[in-house]
């Protein structure tokens, strides 16, 4: 069986992180796997993309007997997990963490790059890192302090404490919590909304938020302005304008 992996249904690109036994922590190989799924996932046939991980894992974060993998630590976060963290925020489509089980570590990390969260009752999130005495890495210190501001990211982070899936919702760390015996049909029935979204809107708005994360008032009215005007050129925009006008629900096709 593969580490990671790909399936296509339809216009939704699910990419399974598939390690069980070790709660699909990442090892090189892992990453390696991943970063091709997040190529795949450029074709402009997909429209959504939901990332998982099988059994009761989402993923436990790198997995730390194969930490020795290379004695540079630096190095080894730039050829890996930066890759795909920047894949993800790159990929103009929605990328939908559906957290099945345990998240922690660089998991989280991960889950936290994606633009949705999904969770069933039955994950629960963990910082990990100063468990073992690291700090948050994989974008753990950027998404985290934007999710949850910096005093509760500060404090969580630096704590290690367990968080259910109810209190993630309740802090805004995932947008929905579902029973997990109905977590696998909910989460196809919402990445199907999104793949059947005007996806040239849905990627120009995560392009926008990202840069304004860093931008003025001034330069991100203007930001908007240029991604409207072209927003407004595509075949998505006049479609929804007729649907409005014929009284029907508009039949998005992605470009
Ligand atoms: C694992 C792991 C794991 C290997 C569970 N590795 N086997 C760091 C270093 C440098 C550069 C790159 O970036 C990073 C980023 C990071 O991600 S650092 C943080 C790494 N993650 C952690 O420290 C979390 C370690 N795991 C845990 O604390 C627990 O396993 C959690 C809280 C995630 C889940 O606890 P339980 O539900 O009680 O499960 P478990 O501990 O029994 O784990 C099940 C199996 O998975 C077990 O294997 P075994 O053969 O004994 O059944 C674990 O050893 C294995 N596993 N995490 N990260």
């Amino acid at each position: 069986m593969a580490e990671v992996e790909v399936a296509r249904d339809g216009a939704v690109q699910t990419i399974t992180l598939n390690r069980p036994d070790k709660l699909n922590a990442f090892t090189l190989g892992v990453h390696e796997d991943l970063q091709a799924a997040l190529e795949e996932a450029r074709d402009p046939a997909v429209r959504a993309v939901v990332i998982t991980g099988a059994g009761r894992g989402f993923s436990a974060g790198q997995d730390l007997t194969a930490f020795g993998e290379s004695g540079d630590v630096a190095a080894m976060l730039r050829a890996t997990y930066h890759v795909n963290v920047l894949a993800i925020r790159s990929l103009e489509k929605p990328v939908l963490a559906a957290v099945n089980g345990v998240c922690a570590g660089a998991g989280l990390s991960l889950a936290c790059a994606c633009d949705i969260r999904l969770a069933s009752d039955a994950a629960f999130f963990v910082p990990g890192f100063v468990g073992i005495g690291l700090i948050p890495d994989s974008g753990g210190s950027f998404f985290i302090q934007r999710l949850l501001g910096t005093p509760r990211a500060f404090e969580w982070m630096t704590s290690n404490r367990r968080l259910t899936a109810a209190e993630a919702h309740a802090w805004g760390l995932v947008s929905e919590v579902v029973e997990a015996d109905a977590f696998a049909a909910r989460v196809t029935e919402r990445a199907a909304e999104l793949a059947a979204a005007p996806t040239r809107a849905i990627a120009m708005t995560k392009r926008l938020f990202d840069e304004a994360a860093t931008s003025t008032l001034e330069e991100q009215l203007e930001r908007e302005a240029e991604a409207q005007a072209e927003a407004a050129r595509t075949d998505d925009f006049r479609e929804g304008v007729a649907a409005f006008g014929e009284k029907r629900a508009p039949e998005f096709r992605g470009r």
